[in-house]
């Protein structure tokens, strides 16, 4: 199936504007038990910007330094997400990336560090958290999607797991991307695919449990078995399981995901990205999106991926 040129274009910048969109309404609600959908929507009401935090300004370093290297450059995304720290350091950053910056700083090599902030790396969900990116522009050549997804969570996220979440969660972001518009939505297929890019371990058992969950459960029942914690595979099947929960309403998988509560911005960021990456940014509803910081750039962000991919075809 090809897709045409306007549903991707909206495919791209809907994944990179539904990140900002998830994180900022779920950073209120950061480490509480539960939330109520009512609440989120009340709280976000009576902002007048919705603001982001580290998962949307990672995001973001991530699409600027493909489109300046045009593809991946391991060193460059370094500098990027650097410099980019330097100016807003006040994002809510995780402990790891910071100290890295600072090891990297004092002249240690990304490579040298990134294993020596946890044993073996992190396994933080900060690399899939900003996956999005790599998601929408790799989104027909899973292998390339996955070696990539690797590569960007070795700078940072250097544990097995960490780079396994980051390319699940790239996964799930291109197989929406690459979804027949307007086709009723095949939830089997969609868990299948997944389950082919997580052959065994933790994340393929966690998203064996999403099979076995009812499509509605509670949102306790839900955290419990899947995890809403700042381990990429406490975060990342939940985010799975949000949208597979809600593939046709942008709204209402976010709003899931917050709602059960642990990492709400990030288990919210990454749910946004692959629910925007499937409906497009014309179905992220007005009400946020014109209150989302930075939307309009990160929505030309979105639109320089796509109009590059289609220049290296
Ligand atoms: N062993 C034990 N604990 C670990 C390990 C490990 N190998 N790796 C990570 N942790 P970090 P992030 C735990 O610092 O992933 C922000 O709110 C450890 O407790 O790499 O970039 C973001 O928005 C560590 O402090 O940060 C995300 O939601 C924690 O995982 C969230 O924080 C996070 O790993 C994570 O950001
Ligand atoms: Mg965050």
């Amino acid at each position: 199936m090809t897709l045409s040129g306007e549903v991707l274009k909206s495919r791209f910048a809907g994944a990179l504007v539904g990140t900002g969109i998830g994180d900022a309404l779920g950073a209120p609600f950061e480490g509480r038990r539960m939330v109520s959908p009512e609440e989120i929507e009340a709280v976000a009401g009576r902002r007048e910007a919705l603001t982001y935090t580290d998962d949307t300004h990672m995001t973001i370093g991530l699409a600027e330094s493909l489109l300046r290297s045009r593809g991946f450059d391991a060193d460059d995304l370094v500098q990027t997400f650097m410099a980019n720290y330097d100016l807003e350091p006040y994002r809510g950053y995780g402990p790891g990336p910071p100290r890295l910056f600072r090891l990297v700083r004092a002249g240690t090599p990304w490579r040298k560090a990134a294993l020596e902030l946890y044993r073996g790396g992190s396994y933080g969900n900060g690399s899939a958290m900003r996956a999005a990116p790599i998601g929408v522009f790799y989104y027909d050549d899973l292998e390339t999607l996955r070696d990539v997804a690797w590569r960007s969570s070795e700078t940072t996220h250097a544990h097995r797991l960490g780079r396994e979440g980051a390319a699940l969660q790239a996964c799930a972001v291109a197989l929406a991307t690459g979804l027949e518009p307007g086709a009723a939505f095949d939830r089997d297929a969609f868990l299948s695919g997944l389950s082919g890019f997580a052959p065994e371990g933790i994340y393929r058992e966690k998203l064996d449990g999403i099979r076995g969950l009812p499509t509605e459960p509670d949102t306790a029942g839900v955290a419990g078995e899947l995890g809403n914690g700042i381990e990429a595979f406490n975060s990342v099947p939940a985010a799975i399981f949000s949208f597979l929960a809600h593939p046709d309403s942008f709204a209402q998988a976010v709003l899931y995901a917050i709602s059960l509560g642990g990492d709400t911005d990030t288990i919210g960021a990454m749910t946004g990205a692959i629910s925007g990456a499937y409906l497009g940014i014309g179905a992220i509803p007005d009400r946020w999106k014109n209150k989302l910081e930075n939307r309009h750039y990160m929505e030309q962000l979105g639109e320089r991926l796509w109009e590059m991919k289609g220049q290296d075809r």
